[in-house]
């Protein structure tokens, strides 16, 4: 049998816990066999995407590269996670169409965790350094997010364990045949 790849995007404000959640959820599937790559925000800004910053314009670029990335590694039969916040529905759109175009399937996750929650775990600081005026354009502080209108699923991720998370997204894999 073929080994049928997806994309999993899961799109979120920064410590939503979409991170976390890639890695554990790809364990479990490395575990069970399957190929898995995390192409996570923050690695790829340092190589792919090295000198772009958090314009508009510049994180539609580092959307649409790892999109690319993303749909390439599904297409040869690879599970690619990829928590990024692609924070604007026109480019999240864009890379759903890619997928489309190839019938490579596509699941986009929406890490809907509060603001409010996001910046008291602040796992980077960056909430704090927005709130000290060190930091202009934060995602969801002073900087847009757009939420999904349609997302495969939605994660409450200050009532759910990452592991309960990861969970939900595998349910989804798994009612749609990819695991
Ligand atoms: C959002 C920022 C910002 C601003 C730096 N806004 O958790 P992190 O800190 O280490 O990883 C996040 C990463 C976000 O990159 P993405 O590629 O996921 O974003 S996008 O889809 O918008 O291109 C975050 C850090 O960069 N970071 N400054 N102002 N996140």
């Amino acid at each position: 049998a073929r080994a049928q790849g997806a994309t999993v995007w899961l799109t979120g404000l920064p410590s939503a816990g979409k991170t976390t959640i890639a890695r554990v959820l790809g364990s479990r599937l490395r575990a069970e066999g399957h190929r898995v790559e995390v192409l996570d925000g923050d690695e790829i800004r340092r190589f792919l995407s090295a000198g772009l910053g958090f314009s508009r314009e510049d994180r539609n670029t580092n959307v649409q590269r790892i999109g690319l990335v993303a749909e390439v590694l599904a297409r040869n039969g690879v599970l690619a996670l990829v928590p990024v916040i692609a924070p604007y529905a026109d480019s999240r759109e864009a890379v759903a169409k890619r997928h489309a175009a190839s019938g490579t399937p596509y699941v986009e996750v929406h890490v809907a965790t509060p603001v409010e929650v996001c910046s008291v775990r602040d796992v980077k600081g960056l909430y704090a350094r927005q709130a000290a005026g060190r930091l202009k354009g934060l995602t969801g502080i002073d900087d847009p997010y757009e939420p999904p209108l349609d997302p495969a699923l939605t994660l409450e991720t200050d009532l759910q364990t990452p592991e309960e998370s990861a969970a939900s997204v595998y349910a989804v894999l798994s009612a749609r045949g990819l695991v």
